[in-house]
């Protein structure tokens, strides 16, 4: 006979969190989002945390490149898509890697054959006026002269007139070389009195510029997180079917954690995936797995090796696998079955194994929740689809500004490995739908309120770290009469009247 679990499947919407006794340390610039990433023994600390509680998911129309590196710089960790040729993923690593905050790989490249059309051209296209003059046009070609708003004149010069008769030569340049750090850079900006510095290496190839305006840009980000050689953290998506030759990549990239990405982690595709890496690597590569939403699969990927386990399966706003295949569970029961797993396995063997809540968060107080179920950070899709740093296309529709975001199983993305039951490599029917979500601008001013609100909550709970959350959280269950009661009710709101 079947098993029956008794418990209801729940999710976020249905718990609030009762008060706790505020103390007057309980304030939220006391606050510490502080979390472990990967697995540690009791005792030591992890090789990996990050300062808040995020990571975004992994997927297509959320983690590329940039967001990585804005994700980084504010705290959290990106794990770079992996629905998408090893070489290419393995450059978006590289991409994260190489960022130093305040050097800039220049965007806007001409060569002295082009002519002051190219340059305005260029410069409406990209919104920058500083043109770095290669020798092939490229980014990191030999630098040859440099071009500003200073010289030309648009109303006297003609509009064909060669950039090697108006650019800045190099010779006359203030140029850094590769190496200098960042205060060295602004020091001779400073000197010099100049708006861009151009920084080369030994061979005059340009490598980045410095501008003026990026002076204080590392003090902006008190949170950020680096490796110990100072380069921003980066993660990696990766699937059962092609890791030998996935992972090598990655980690020649220099990804410092890997996933396995899957809608249903419970596999012997995991377990022996898990098993090849450790193998291979020892605990030089880090790798988390999943998803699982019990108790058996938590223990099942804990045994096989995994540094961090994902909790959730049907519970993302893109995905429809619970309509389509019928499997899944409440994304709030599921974290607080797998969190006693978790609790139950550090008991028996002194690992603490980090998990993610993955999927369904919805209002800011669903992360302050998830937290306090036990899960030590979430990954999000559909909170980070929302801004300029997300990879997707801003549209304006019926006078809104939204972006794309849609699904790794929908048939835009066409991630069939993420789904894969075995068999032949292709996706069979759809679990994710293609959808807008509205846009909401930069990250970092969305975090500011986000977080501000996180620790506003936790401060209430009487709990100035995760840890004292999960361990002294007071949480009930709501009816669906007192949801009515929690938002606005019984008067008249301006807007609507
Ligand atoms: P959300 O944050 O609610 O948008 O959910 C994001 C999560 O949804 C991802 O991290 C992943 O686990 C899941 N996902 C991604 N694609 C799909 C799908 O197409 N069904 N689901």
């Amino acid at each position: 006979m079947a098993i029956y679990v008794e418990e209801v499947s729940r999710t976020f919407g249905e718990y609030l969190l009762i008060p706790g006794l505020t103390t007057k340390q309980c304030v939220p610039s006391n606050v510490s989002l502080r979390t472990p990433l990967v697995k540690y023994k009791v005792g030591t600390s992890p090789a990996i945390e990050l300062n808040i509680p995020f990571v975004s998911a992994i997927m297509q129309s959320v983690s590329g490149s940039e967001l990585a590196i804005e994700l980084a710089r504010n705290g959290g960790l990106s794990f770079i898509f992996g629905s998408q040729p090893i070489a290419s993923q393995a450059e978006m690593v590289r991409k994260v890697k190489k960022f130093k905050a305040g050097f800039v790989t220049s965007d806007s490249n001409l060569t002295p054959e082009h002519t002051l059309e190219d340059v305005l051209q260029l410069i409406e296209q990209t919104g920058h006026s500083t043109i770095g003059i290669t020798d092939d046009g490229t980014p990191n070609g030999k630098l040859l002269g440099l071009v500003t708003s200073r010289d030309y004149r648009i109303s006297r010069d003609s509009r064909d007139k060669k950039v090697k008769d108006f650019m800045t030569p190099f010779d006359k340049l203030i140029v850094g070389e590769v190496g200098l750090t960042l205060s060295d850079a602004n020091q001779i900006i400073w000197d010099h009195k100049l708006n861009t510095l151009p920084v080369i290496d030994k061979n005059q190839h340009l490598a980045y510029f410095v501008f003026r305006k990026d002076y204080d840009s590392h003090k902006e980000n008190p949170n950020e997180v680096s490796s110990p050689d100072k380069k921003l953290l980066v993660g990696a998506g990766i699937n059962t079917r092609d890791y030998e030759e996935r992972v090598p990549a990655l980690v020649e990239a220099g990804a410092d954690v890997l996933c396995i990405d899957s809608s249903d982690g419970y596999s012997e595709w995991q377990y022996e995936t898990l098993k090849w890496i450790k193998e291979k690597y020892g605990d030089k590569v880090l790798v988390g797995a999943g998803n699982v939403v019990d108790k058996d699969g938590f223990f099942y990927l804990a045994e096989a090796g995994a540094d961090f386990i994902k909790v959730g399966i049907g519970g993302g706003s893109i995905c429809i696998t619970r309509e389509q295949k019928g499997i899944g569970r409440g994304q709030a029961t599921a974290l607080q079955d797998v969190a006693k797993a978790r609790d139950e396995y550090q008991a028996r063997t002194g690992i603490y194994i980090p998990i993610c809540s993955d999927g369904g968060l919805v209002h800011d107080y669903h992360m302050v929740l998830a937290l306090a179920m036990g899960a030590d950070f979430l990954m999000m899709g559909r909170y980070f689809a929302r801004f300029d740093e997300s990879p997707t296309k801003k549209l304006c529709i019926k006078n809104n500004y939204v972006k794309e975001y849609w699904g790794e199983g929908s048939n835009r993305a066409q991630n069939w490995q993420r789904y894969d039951m075995g068999g032949t490599a292709s996706l069979k029917f759809e679990e994710g739908v293609d959808s807008y979500v509205p846009y909401a601008g930069k990250m970092k001013d969305n975090l500011a309120v986000t977080l501000g609100k996180m620790r506003a909550t936790m401060c209430s709970c009487g709990a100035i770290t995760i840890p004292e959350l999960q361990k002294n959280a007071k949480i009930t269950m709501v009816s669906s009469t007192s949801i009515v009661e929690g938002g606005a009710h019984d008067v008249i709101l301006k807007d609507k009247a």
